[in-house]
């Protein structure tokens, strides 16, 4: 049964500046609470930020330092480093990025600091686009979206981020959705537990960049999960892949319907879409299933 209860004592407090009904805040309210008061964050410009708020306003309760949008794994790793050297060993250090700021500007600096390994957990929030600043178009936006820089729907296909951090062999990878709310606070709670680069990306469906009314983002984030374009699994190691919701029974295009930010698509893209999503839900599972087999004959 689940029970964190973040509103019985918030990091994040009333009062902040997320768009109403975002689920952006219930995600860090959840991911905030299983941190707990000895963390430090790392805060790139974001929605985040924003909702974070200028110091010394915060609405967190813990420190917070605002890198610049390329940097913050640099300001992680640094941050970590002054920690130690300190003698602070259990002080955490928890990057909130956007994805803009994660798939696309911080990506050297993030990939660096994975092949050092370095100690910090990496959170990204990923809204599928640049959206403070408006709804323009990262390399996390998926096919066929249309962003404010996509205005006909985006050619390509979303960045599969979670592969290349599991390809530079780190110890904890996984994606997160907080329609899925048990699963996102225990994959904090692991990830807490680790030492060296652990990343999850948190689906964020953003009511004005998706065309979303303000009560659809848990919705929206459920529907992901369940037609398997936004699938819940881990990667330990880069090797050993779990998958934590095992069916994907609802077709893509239930989940289209409910933005605007696919409106037009015709169904000759909804297929190509679905076959797309079928081939990467296909490769998880064979690469979980493969993981079982490993893990039995050891
Ligand atoms: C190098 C650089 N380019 C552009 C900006 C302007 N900028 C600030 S926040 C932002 C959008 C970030 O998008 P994302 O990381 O996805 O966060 P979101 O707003 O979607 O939460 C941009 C482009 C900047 N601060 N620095
Ligand atoms: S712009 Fe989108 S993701 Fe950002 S706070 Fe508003 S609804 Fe949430
Ligand atoms: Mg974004």
């Amino acid at each position: 049964m689940f029970k964190l209860d973040p509103s019985q004592d918030p990091m994040l407090c009333s009062g902040h500046a997320a768009c109403p009904g975002c689920i952006e805040a219930l995600s860090a309210r959840h991911i905030l609470a299983t941190m707990g008061p000895d963390t430090m964050a790392v805060i790139p410009p974001s929605c985040m930020a924003i909702i974070a708020g200028p110091q010394p306003m915060s609405s967190l309760r813990i420190p917070v330092y605002q890198p610049t949008l390329e940097s913050s794994a640099a300001a992680a790793s640094g941050l970590r480093r002054a920690l130690d050297a300190q003698g602070k060993r259990d002080t955490q250090v928890l990057v909130l990025a956007g994805d803009g700021g994660t798939y696309d500007i911080g990506f050297q600096c993030l990939s660096s600091a994975a092949e050092r390994n370095e100690d910090f957990l990496y959170i990204c929030l990923d809204n599928e686009g640049y959206m403070n600043t408006g709804a323009q178009k990262s390399s996390s936006t998926p096919h066929f979206a249309r962003t404010g820089s996509t205005p006909a729907g985006k050619t390509s296909r979303k960045k599969n981020l979670p592969e290349i951090m599991a390809a530079h062999g780190v110890p904890y990878v996984a994606t997160a959705s907080a329609s899925h709310l048990a699963d996102l606070v225990r994959k904090v709670e692991k990830a807490k537990g680790i030492r060296g680069t652990r990343f999850i990306t948190v689906l964020i469906p953003c009511l004005d960049g998706w065309g979303l009314p303000d009560d659809a983002g848990l919705t929206a984030a459920r529907y992901a999960v369940e037609c398997g374009a936004f699938p819940l699994y881990e990667i330990e190691d880069g090797t050993r892949y779990t998958l934590n919701v095992a069916d994907k029974p609802r077709p893509v295009a239930d989940y289209l319907a409910l933005q605007r930010r696919y409106r037009g698509m015709n169904d000759a893209d909804t297929a190509t879409l679905q076959a797309e999503i079928d081939g990467a839900w296909t490769k998880l599972v064979e690469r979980a299933a493969a993981s079982r087999r490993e893990i039995a004959t050891v």
